[in-house]
């Protein structure tokens, strides 16, 4: 036991020594709550988000997605499993990237140029989800990390390192919307976007960004 313990200090010093950047060094977390009941799909399953967490260390960007009821993962091959997905602005800035799913599928404004996407659609049967970078010059996307996202109860939870976004500070802008494999159900935050420290402005509207969406791969999503 006091041989792990020491192990324990030890990985926890060399964690806190390698950090370079970033005003401090104490986690950051901010958390969007969103109303219950405020599902826009016209289906039986209505996935119904209660908040969308997130905490940057230096490492990189935890996530936490609440729902009203248990989360079922489109592992399990039902359709009215929750797919959806996480929207980064990496660089605070709507005027690079491209526009948000939440625009695109939800009723919100998200106010976000974006520059990754966790795509909470691409499941492998093991469980991996990939995480997108967008490319601007031909408007494509590539998968630029995978990882495995944990269903516990009414969460969705995950990491992601800072190496999976380009290196970015993990001071971003982020949205999220979910749904069933049929249709979209909800945004959070219902307009607008979580802010994760940073000084890019929430005001800016994505009105010049031309790059158009494209949906990937060709895979069925909404
Ligand atoms: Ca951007
Ligand atoms: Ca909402």
């Amino acid at each position: 036991m006091r041989t792990y313990t020491m192990l324990v200090l030890i990985t926890l010093l060399a964690a806190c020594g390698s950090d370079s950047t970033g005003p401090g060094t104490s986690p950051l977390t901010v958390t969007t709550t969103d109303p219950s009941g405020d599902t826009y799909g016209s289906l039986a399953v209505q996935w119904d988000l209660t908040a969308l967490t997130l905490t940057r260390d230096t490492g990189g960007i935890d996530f936490a997605i609440d729902l009203t009821s248990n989360a079922l993962s489109p592992v399990s091959g039902d359709s009215d499993a929750v797919y959806g997905e996480i929207d980064f602005d990496t660089d605070q800035s709507a005027t690079t990237g491209t526009t948000s799913y939440v625009d695109v599928f939800g009723p919100g404004s998200s106010g976000m140029g974006v520059d990754y996407v966790v795509d909470l659609f691409d499941y492998t049967p093991d469980s991996l989800v990939p995480v997108l970078r967008y490319n601007p010059s031909d408007s494509t996307y590539a998968t630029v990390y995978s990882f495995r996202p944990a269903f516990s109860g009414k969460r969705i939870s995950g990491r992601i390192p800072r190496s999976a976004l380009g290196g970015d500070d993990g001071f971003l802008n982020a949205a999220i919307i979910v749904g069933t494999l049929r249709e979209p159900t909800d945004i959070a935050p219902n307009s607008g976007h979580l802010k994760v420290g940073g000084t890019g402005t929430a005001a800016s509207k994505a009105g010049t960004i031309t790059a158009r969406r494209i949906r990937r791969t060709g895979e069925n999503r909404w």
